[in-house]
């Protein structure tokens, strides 16, 4: 008895185990086949919308993008691109033969909406050596227009599709071998807009990032061939943003007011790594992932595939220059994928302070300390030191503060950081040299008639330590034996 008692419990909570299941299987099956019918409406929708007109497609080079569709009609859109091969600036001292699309790397960035028909012609200037075509991300349709659009040097082929899909989509050759192709700068960006446009923003930017593969290394100068065997190890020499090391630095620098929204376009053309794309010192308040409808917010880095894109949204409520890496940061020190945003306007402290207090960190505490080991720490606030103290304190300085730069014995690295053993530019001017650990160096120098363009970050150093670590400096390698005073440090801070 007792025993079929417990059978039949058993049975009743399977069937009520599987009343729950088929319940849920069921609801499960009501949720899919509702989303993948709205889902089916849209794209129907899409490629229902009649167009009214015809338009000449705007076309913009890097980082610059067309204007916005606002609230046009979908309409048939005429786009005419060229493929150019041509000889282009890798860094300073390295050229590069690039084969682009419209003549810049990335190529000529084309904005759309959705249900437009693009008619694309694709044209091969007779002057290249190669066949190309492309392959638009927002094509429905085979090979996303390769297979129509391969064209031999001196001819061009003309194909349509309709823009079914809102996003921001790669374009790129596909004509092998692919990755070479893509590799030397073959790809780009169509946004297709949704109806009635993005929302408006103050300031629009194209940015898109690459990896190359060079016979010399980073930074061996002239021509540099392709080299396919590090492109297939994935080695590369060179990941920059728009095309070459330096696109958006110093004078390219993008550029915003406090209060205004940036919105950047942001692809990947690889051929080969996956960007995280970072801006320092911003947060993303938007993240179009992946370049698609699903907004993501409060965002420090987003990650970018290889022919994969994304939108990202930002006020800037701060002034000075936002630096924009790939955050594998190697790639951003090393091998050209840093570029830069200025914001201008009135400092906020209330944002952002700056330093508000500088004082001694006694880990220690206490009276009860001993003498430190090396007699230099003592002395720190010493006034009147002698040459040789000051040598002794800014070595001290120099070796945790500028050391992971600038090296040892001032050698600096080769590409990156300027050497500052027997250093000309150095030498030359000490008021100079003061105000670049005051207040920090970007842009082209040249020393010892080397060509640097990096960024050397603002040192946060008090007067006293910055006339001792350059009084050091001074003092070493072959240097000219200058004797930086506070008094020096503090006229140059004031201007004088
Ligand atoms: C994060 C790396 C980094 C650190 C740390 C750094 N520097 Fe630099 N420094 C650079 C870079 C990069 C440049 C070149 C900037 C450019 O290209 O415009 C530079 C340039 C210089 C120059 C002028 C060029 C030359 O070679 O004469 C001086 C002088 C200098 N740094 C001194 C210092 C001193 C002193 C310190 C420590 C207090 C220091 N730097 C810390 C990266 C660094
Ligand atoms: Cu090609």
């Amino acid at each position: 008895m007792l025993i079929l008692n417990l059978i039949q419990k058993k049975m009743k909570n399977l069937q009520l185990n599987f009343s729950g299941i088929s319940f849920i299987a069921l609801a499960l099956i009501l949720i899919t086949s509702c989303t993948s019918i709205d889902k089916k409406t849209s794209v129907i929708d899409a490629s229902k919308i009649a167009i009214s007109g015809t338009m000449d497609a705007e076309l913009t080079a890097p980082p610059h993008v067309p204007k916005s569709v606002g609230d046009r009609a979908a309409k048939k859109l005429i786009v005419n691109m060229e493929v150019l091969e041509q000889e282009g600036t890798m860094t300073d001292g390295t050229t590069y033969i690039y084969w682009t699309f419209g003549g810049s790397v990335p190529g000529s960035f084309i904005r759309t909406r959705v249900g437009d028909e693009v008619e694309f012609t694709l044209s091969n200037h007779p002057d290249n050596k190669l066949p190309h075509n492309i392959d638009l991300h927002a094509v429905t349709g085979p090979g996303g227009g390769a297979t129509s659009s391969f064209v031999a040097p001196g001819h061009e082929k003309t194909f349509s599709f309709k823009t079914l899909n809102p996003g921001l989509y790669v374009y790129h050759c596909a004509t092998a071998p692919v990755g070479m192709h893509i590799a030397n700068g073959m790809y780009g960006l169509i946004l297709v807009e949704p109806e009635g446009g993005l929302p408006k923003v103050d300031k629009e930017y194209y940015v898109m990032q690459g990896d190359f593969y060079t016979k010399g290394e980073n930074g061996a100068p002239g021509l540099q061939a392709f080299d396919m065997k590090k492109a297939v190890d994935e080695d590369a020499d060179y990941v920059v943003f728009n095309g070459k090391v330096g696109a958006l630095t110093g004078d390219n620098a993008l550029t915003a007011n406090i209060g205004e929204t940036v919105r950047l376009y942001v692809g990947n053309g690889g051929p080969n790594l996956v960007s995280s794309f970072h801006v320092i010192g911003e947060i993303f308040d938007k993240v179009h992932i992946e370049g698609g409808s699903l907004i993501n917010e409060n965002v420090q880095t987003t990650l970018i595939p290889a022919g994969g894109a994304s939108i990202v949204e930002f006020k800037v409520d701060v002034p000075g220059t936002l630096i924009i890496v790939d955050h594998s940061i190697f790639r951003a020190f090393n091998k050209g994928a840093l570029g830069m945003l200025k914001v201008k306007g009135e400092e906020n402290k209330q944002l952002y302070s700056g330093v508000i207090q500088e004082g001694i960190y006694n880990p220690e505490g206490g009276t009860l300390q001993e003498m430190p080991p090396d007699a230099s720490k003592k002395v720190t606030l010493k006034t009147n030191k002698t040459l040789k103290e000051k040598i002794a304190l800014g070595k001290n300085i120099y070796t945790k503060t500028c050391f992971a730069c600038h090296q040892a014995n001032g050698e600096g690295i080769a590409n990156a950081f300027p050497p500052l053993a027997k250093s000309d530019y150095l030498n030359a001017d000490v008021k100079r040299a003061i105000d670049i650990v005051l207040n920090g160096k970007t842009g082209e120098i040249i020393v010892n008639g080397t060509k640097y363009n990096s960024v050397m970050t603002k040192q946060t150093l008090t007067d006293d330590e910055i006339a001792d670590v350059l009084t050091y400096v001074y003092n070493s390698w072959g240097n000219n034996k200058t004797n930086v005073t506070v008094h020096m440090v503090q006229e140059v801070k004031s201007g004088h």
